[in-house]
């Protein structure tokens, strides 16, 4: 199998790092590519109607794409728990909270260098503060769920934290949340979130 995916890419670190996690990075190979709503790039185009990277080339079987779908479809063939089923939709409310720190990152990532100097500061900040809304939330309600075996939604959070420190470093996003601050830094420090870093 060959995931089309791209290293800066959060919502592909998701993925790249659960295929880490699963032991299955000998049956999966990576394809880097550069895209953008703009100019998608035609792997990212063969792949996935909507253009948008991740997505897992399969020997037999449409592609899958959409890193949630990737993701559930991993651990499956990998036969981990990374979506226990005793706590199932709290899981995938947090993974559901991160993904949504994710589209409101990219959003912002977008906004600022698609438009360039267009860019409507109003639109930015509006999206910042869905995210800082989220920050405050996992900081407040979502601690015990970051403790514990690694689940989807830990994945998700890492790396969702992770894209903030690279596209929004300005943003002080730990102060105030010392919790969560404090288990970014344990979770970043993972072999797999290491060897997954944006190059
Ligand atoms: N919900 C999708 C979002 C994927 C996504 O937006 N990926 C970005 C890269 S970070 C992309 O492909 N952008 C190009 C585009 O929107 O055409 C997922 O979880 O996989």
């Amino acid at each position: 199998m060959k995931l089309i995916c791209a290293s800066a890419s959060p919502y592909a670190r998701k993925v790249r790092v659960l295929i880490r996690e699963a032991g299955l990075e000998e049956a999966i190979s990576e394809q880097a590519v550069t895209t953008s709503p703009l100019d998608s790039a035609p792997q990212a185009l063969a792949a996935n109607p909507l253009g948008r990277i991740p997505a897992l080339i399969r020997a037999e079987g449409p592609a899958l794409y959409d890193s949630r779908v990737i993701c559930r479809y991993i651990d499956s063939l990998a036969e981990t728990t990374f979506y226990p089923e005793a706590r199932l939709w709290e899981v995938l409310t947090l993974e559901a909270t991160a993904e949504g720190i994710l589209d409101s990152a990219v959003a912002m990532t977008y906004e600022a260098r698609l438009r360039g100097d267009a860019a409507w500061p109003d639109w930015i900040e509006a999206q910042w503060a869905k995210i800082d809304r989220a920050l405050d939330a996992l900081e407040a309600r979502w601690m015990s769920h970051l403790s514990g075996p690694v689940t989807i939604g830990q994945i998700a959070t890492g790396c969702a934290l992770a894209y903030l420190d690279l596209r929004q470093p300005d943003r002080d996003w730990r102060a105030q949340r010392p919790a969560l601050a404090d288990w970014a830094g344990r979770f970043s420090a993972r072999a797999t979130m290491r060897a997954t870093t944006a190059e």
